[in-house]
């Protein structure tokens, strides 16, 4: 196929990767609906897609049992010094990493089809949008990133015939060397063949043998934050793994809120959140990622660089996200979760019991059994369903604003059952930037060599996703403060949704009750919130925030106090454990934001 361009850097790219993989015949994708409609035909008779005759053209995919998560101890950060990587990314040398990589790319595209696909991260030709040319041998990833990205000829023409784009090459690193085809089998290469590889001084991506979710579809964490952190540090804007929503009052006044969370604490749940208090309304912006850049006004203006919702399925229900229900009613992927005999898909938490024998997603038949508390789950905890953002109900009006919204406030949050308050709003820049340095989730099983009950600790939830030395983000986020007016920085807050009682009851409901703590983040944000000020910083008065239904007062008070021995607990952490990870490079003004609060704390 001729390329259909005539940007010389990109055509000579695919020659050259041609040559090294090997590929049966070379596809330039159009991001038209035939095409989609193709990729999956393909994989239908394959035996890798199952149609979903409950949900219009929706399929099922099964992966591999090797290759159903990001392999985060098989993703490098290759960039030329080890220090520019930092202490929390796995580094190897650029040209060692490429010498093994391109002995694995060697004929890896053998009686495969290599596609060519042009992407934009935001929507095409936002002055905050980039643009990257994805290599792949896989029609999985072609449908997916159809979903998640904008995909096709449009691209090619904003590209023009010198634009500049990110190149990322992708392998499911499995050769079809004989006429059979994957006969039904997911392809992939074993573990210790996948890698996950990112060259941030060329801004390039090499990807081999993994085909699922981030570590195949290349935009996603690998483009819009490993390297695109790399470029907002350069460029003075940021790009974070945050959602973004738009929170209305009764009076249409609207604000954009931000939020970190680490893994498994509901960001697209609390980005998708139907609020439970009367006359308020929560609309949807992104809910993985969020690029930021000052506006002429020095405010942050926020695009969500992605096109659809890569969400976990388990305990997604009617209940805990209607929004995200809706939005997989048709044209989804869903992998890795359970198939019903009527042809809908199942999996553990989706509001009601498994209807009948179901297929697992091992491919065995599976029948729910309530009584037997062992019973191996249905669908694989990271089980996933690709959905585009247009099917969601609250998306908001702006979500493909090309120039972003203005941000008004950013949260973080955890998982921490005890000593973190439901809200607390820090006092000033540095201090939000502290509170996003210490973010972490309490050990809930124990994992690795991490005790249970201890705290690990995913600074701004950006821990696998800076592409360079996480001190020198925290630095690079001080110095935008330094650069933005008092009057147009966001306020920074830190809620904790998932506090207990020493018995272990929750203290507070979630999902829709958090709306209560949005409106206190609105309030602040508009002069009119009820406030303490505390050695930790604002916290709502027991007034400030309405009570949900089953929270009692005394509950309240114990959400909403500043647990002083807790408290002294984390800061000794912080500076015995977390802070000494960072070296030399730790930026002096959070040590100084610790000292602070240490000395408010008596
Ligand atoms: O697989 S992804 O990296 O796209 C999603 C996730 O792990 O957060
Ligand atoms: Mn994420």
């Amino acid at each position: 196929m001729t390329a259909p361009t005539k940007h010389a850097k990109l055509v000579a790219w695919v020659d050259e990767i041609a040559k090294m993989t090997q590929p049966d015949s070379i596809v330039w994708c159009n991001g038209t609906k035939a095409e989609y409609d193709s990729m999956i035909k393909i994989m239908v008779d394959a035996g890798l897609a199952t149609p979903l005759k409950k949900r219009p053209n929706s399929f099922l995919f099964r992966s591999d049992a090797s290759d159903v998560a990001r392999v985060e101890n098989r993703t490098y950060i290759a960039s030329k010094s080890k220090d520019d990587a930092g202490p929390t990314n796995n580094w190897i040398d650029p040209s060692e990493l490429k010498d093994i990589m391109k002995k694995l790319y060697k004929g890896c595209m053998k009686g495969r089809t290599m596609y060519v696909i042009p992407f934009s991260m935001g929507p095409i030709g936002s002055p905050i949008a980039k643009i990257g040319v994805e290599i792949s041998d896989s029609e999985y990833v072609v449908t997916s990133m159809h979903i998640m990205a904008r995909v096709g000829s449009k691209v090619l023409e904003v590209l023009g015939d010198a634009g500049e784009f990110v190149p990322c090459l992708h392998s499911v690193g499995k050769p079809q060397l004989s006429c059979q085809d994957d006969l039904g089998q997911w392809p992939c290469a074993p573990l210790d063949k996948k890698y996950i590889a990112h060259f941030p001084e060329e801004q390039t991506i090499w990807s081999y043998g993994s085909g699922y979710g981030g570590n195949a579809l290349l935009g996603k964490k690998c483009l819009a934050l490993r390297i695109a952190s790399v470029i907002a540090r350069k460029e003075g804007w940021l790009a974070e793994h945050m959602l973004i929503l738009k929170i209305t009052n009764p009076e249409g006044k609207a604000k954009f809120v931000a939020a970190a969370f680490p893994s498994a604490c509901g960001k697209t749940n609390l980005a998708m959140l139907v609020p439970t208090i009367p006359g308020w309304k929560v609309e949807t912006i992104g809910d993985d990622i969020a690029w930021m850049k000052p506006g002429k006004d020095g405010k942050l203006y926020a695009i969500n660089p992605e096109a659809g919702f890569f969400g976990v399925a388990p305990g997604t229900s009617m209940d805990s996200n209607p929004n995200a229900m809706h939005s997989v009613a048709k044209n989804t992927l869903f992998t890795n979760v359970a198939l019903t005999e009527d042809g809908d898909v199942w999996w553990e938490g989706i509001g009601y019991d498994a209807p009948g024998k179901l297929i697992d997603w091992n491919g065995k038949s599976w029948t729910q059994d309530k009584a037997n508390k062992a019973q191996a789950p249905s669908s694989h905890a990271n089980s996933r369903f690709a959905a585009p953002a247009t099917q969601c109900p609250a998306i908001a009006a702006e979500w493909e604003d090309p120039a972003g919204v203005p941000i008004d406030a950013i949260l973080f949050g955890g998982r921490r059952p005890s000593t973190i308050p439901l809200v607390h709003q820090a006092k000033s820049w540095n201090h939000g930037v502290f509170m996003g340095s210490i973010v972490g989730s309490e050990i809930t099983a124990a994992a690795l060599d991490l005790k249970v009950g201890s705290v690990r600790r995913d600074p701004f939830a950006m821990l696998p996703f800076c592409g360079y030395n996480m001190a020198d983000y925290f630095t690079h986020w001080i110095k935008l403060g330094e650069k933005t007016p008092a009057a147009s920085q966001p306020k920074f807050f830190f809620v904790n949704w998932f506090r207990k009682t020493k018995e272990g009851k929750w203290l507070w409901p979630g999902y829709g009750e958090n709306s209560r703590v949005l409106k206190w983040v609105f309030e602040q944000c508009d002069g009119t919130g009820k406030f303490v000020e505390t050695p930790i910083g604002m916290m709502p008065t027991v007034d400030g925030i309405d009570l949900p239904a089953g929270v009692t007062a005394e509950d309240m008070k114990e959400l909403l106090s500043v647990d002083v021995a807790g408290w002294k607990a984390e800061i000794a952490d912080v500076r015995a454990e977390h802070y000494p990870k960072f070296g030399a490079k730790l930026p002096k003004e959070l040590v100084a934001e610790l000292e602070a609060i240490e000395k408010r704390l008596g």
